[in-house]
């Protein structure tokens, strides 16, 4: 097995048992007939190729070290979706809660978006894996955001990868404006939030019984 394997068995260790718990938070609202906060989670171990580049914009070597599982916190990556934003908050208040992992840091880009427009809930946290060698302790970067947010950090994501973060003009402004867009959407739809719930609550009872016949 290469040393890198041997170096992210762990993460990927992380990043699959917190999704189950994330994700298990989900269901318990469900069971008790709840609104859930949460509407989905992802996780995903880095890839190497975004590894590398994170090494070559903080000027660290490429290779499994201390160093690296200090400086790049999100080798483990977990995303917790919301459908509203006071969801991210109670999201937070529930983590803050959990005894299964220790909360390093918080980042709030949501009181103070980036300048690119990214909007988001950052935590870094400590979880500890076991390993055949006793336990480990691994750090994760669990991002909590809106739909709205996750739709446009996706696409800017992307863009970013394809001009390597040197947008031309007019690709810029758009962003911008569909960045404002997107916070204008979470505006909205927090206006008309209860409504929404009703309805939701009311289609998944007609799903239910649907599926009980
Ligand atoms: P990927 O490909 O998603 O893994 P760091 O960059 O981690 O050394 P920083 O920037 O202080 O330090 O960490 P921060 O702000 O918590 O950002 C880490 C992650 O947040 C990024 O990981 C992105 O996933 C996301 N992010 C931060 N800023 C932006 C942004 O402007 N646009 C988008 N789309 N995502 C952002 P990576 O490693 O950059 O990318």
């Amino acid at each position: 097995m290469g040393q890198w394997e041997r170096f992210l068995e762990p993460y990927k260790h992380a990043v699959d048992e917190l999704k189950v718990k994330l994700k298990s938070m989900r269901t318990q609202f469900e069971l008790e007939n709840r609104t859930s906060p949460i509407e989905f989670v992802t996780g995903r171990v880095k890839p190497l190729a975004s590894i590398y580049d994170k090494t070559l914009e903080k000027g660290i070597a490429f290779e499994p070290s201390e160093e690296l599982t200090m400086e790049i916190q999100d080798i483990a990556g977990l995303r917790m979706m919301c459908q509203f934003v006071d969801d991210i908050e109670t999201v937070v208040t529930l983590m803050r809660e959990r005894n299964d992992f220790r909360i390093v840091e918080e980042r709030d880009y949501i009181s103070n978006k980036k300048p690119s427009g990214y909007r988001s809930y950052h935590m870094i946290i400590e979880y500890p894996v076991q390993t055949i060698h006793g336990e480990k302790k691994i750090l994760a970067e669990v991002q909590i955001r809106t739909l709205a947010m996750n739709f446009w950090a996706s696409i800017e994501h992307s863009l970013n990868y394809k001009y390597k973060g040197i947008f031309p003009e007019e690709i810029k402004n758009r962003l911008q404006y569909a960045a404002e867009a997107a916070f204008r959407l979470d505006e909205e739809m927090s206006l008309i939030r209860d409504e929404i719930q009703e309805a939701q609550k009311y289609f998944s009872e007609y799903k239910k019984g649907g599926s009980n016949r």
